[in-house]
């Protein structure tokens, strides 16, 4: 299997993060990224491959497909006004703009102070911009979005030639919280989205199915192709470059029911609109999640993308938080699940493309990750 990496994926560093109300050590460290690349790098099914300097020239536009301008600007200069605002530190917001908290259209928006603007763009404290070097966290989720858009290059090729077989993007910081305006949950770039609409947009694809295995429910994936979940209106152009033009991208996701982002991924969320019954979420409780009861529910979202017949590309958030000893996560995988979930994944005979989202056990990590990938391999 071809495995796209790019080592400036590494160098968004940030020291700290603040997790039940104490400040411990950034959990989305760079180290789960080499860690995966050395255990991938012992077995001989996977070739290594970087993304080329020059490809795409124009890979902001293919960013700016999925994100607003505005939202990208501000990943891009947030840390130097902090910086100027006074503020040494990282950027960490303090201050959300909650939905309760002002009238529609009753304030400038366009002028706020870097802290406001902070608390504006994120949907949660668990991010950290540009630590070390006021580019850095910018450069290493761009570096990510290349590396996925290399993939699903490579992938769209090989598919002429080599049906049903895979391709893994190996990156951070991940991406599935990350909305078209909106950062979280260390995500600040949404690396799948970027994948499909780049399938859809340049590829002559017709339909794509978003599978998403991370622990946590992908509310970034979820809302760039479907419509937003409460009184939050997405501007007219995001709504239609993002939402409109893309309705036949299928979104399937198993998470905990119980846990981080809280306030998406029920049941009852099919999409709306042109998007409605495109947006499958398969809730699970931390302590009834198995492997047998994972394995089951999987074969049902496997099922739903089955039934919808005409998807041309997988594209999977491959996130192993689901493992049992996770230290942010509750469900009770063990490590002989991982085959398992790359062989069902299999059955589906998709091309598909592997995008790494979570997983912070370090001592499994690679392993788990090489396992759903092997699994997959073994049953095509
Ligand atoms: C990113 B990914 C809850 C802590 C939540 C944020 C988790 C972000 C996960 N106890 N921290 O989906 O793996
Ligand atoms: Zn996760």
């Amino acid at each position: 299997m071809k495995v796209y990496y790019g080592p400036e994926c590494l160098c968004h560093d940030p020291p700290h993060e603040i997790l039940s109300g104490r400040l411990v050590p950034y959990l989305e460290s760079p180290r789960r990224l080499e860690l995966v690349k050395n255990t991938l790098s012992r077995s001989s099914s996977f070739v290594f491959l970087s993304p080329e300097q020059d490809w795409p020239h124009n890979l902001l536009s293919y960013v700016l497909a999925v994100h607003t301008e505005e939202y990208v600007d501000h990943l891009k200069t947030i840390y130097d006004d902090w910086v100027v605002d006074g503020v040494q530190v990282a950027v960490l917001p303090e201050t959300f703009l909650h939905h309760r908290l002002r009238a529609p259209n009753s304030l400038d928006l366009s002028n706020l102070s870097p802290i406001a603007r902070a608390g504006e763009e994120a949907l949660s404290v668990h991010l950290r911009l540009h630590i070390a070097h006021q580019d850095h966290t910018f450069q290493a989720a761009i570096a990510a979005a290349q590396v996925v858009l290399t993939a699903a290059r490579a992938l769209a090729d090989d598919h002429l030639a080599i049906p049903d077989r895979g391709t893994f993007a190996l990156v951070r910081p991940p991406g599935h919280h990350a909305q078209d305006a909106l950062c979280g949950g260390y995500c600040f770039l949404n690396n799948v989205a970027i994948a499909a609409k780049y399938l859809l947009q340049h590829r002559g694809c017709g339909s794509v199915a978003i599978l998403d295995i991370d622990y946590h429910h992908g509310n970034g994936s979820r809302w760039m192709f479907r419509l937003p979940f409460c009184g939050y209106e997405p501007t007219r152009e995001s709504a239609q470059q993002i939402f409109y033009e893309e309705p036949r991208v299928l979104y399937v996701s198993l998470h905990a029911a119980d846990d981080y982002p809280y306030f998406t991924g029920s049941a009852g969320e099919r999409g709306a609109g042109p998007g409605f019954g495109f947006n499958h979420n398969f809730p699970l409780a931390q302590k009834d999640a198995t492997d047998d009861v994972y394995c089951g529910t999987l074969q049902q979202a496997a099922d739903i993308i089955r039934q919808s017949g005409e998807i041309e590309y997988l594209i999977v958030s491959l996130g192993v938080d689901t493992y049992q000893e996770d230290p942010i996560c509750g469900f009770l995988l063990t490590q002989r699940c991982y085959p398992r979930i790359g062989e069902i994944i299999a059955s589906l005979g998709k091309p598909t493309l592997f995008v790494m989202e979570g997983g912070y056990h370090l001592e499994t990590l690679g392993d788990n990750v090489a396992s759903v990938l092997l699994g997959f391999e073994q049953a095509v």
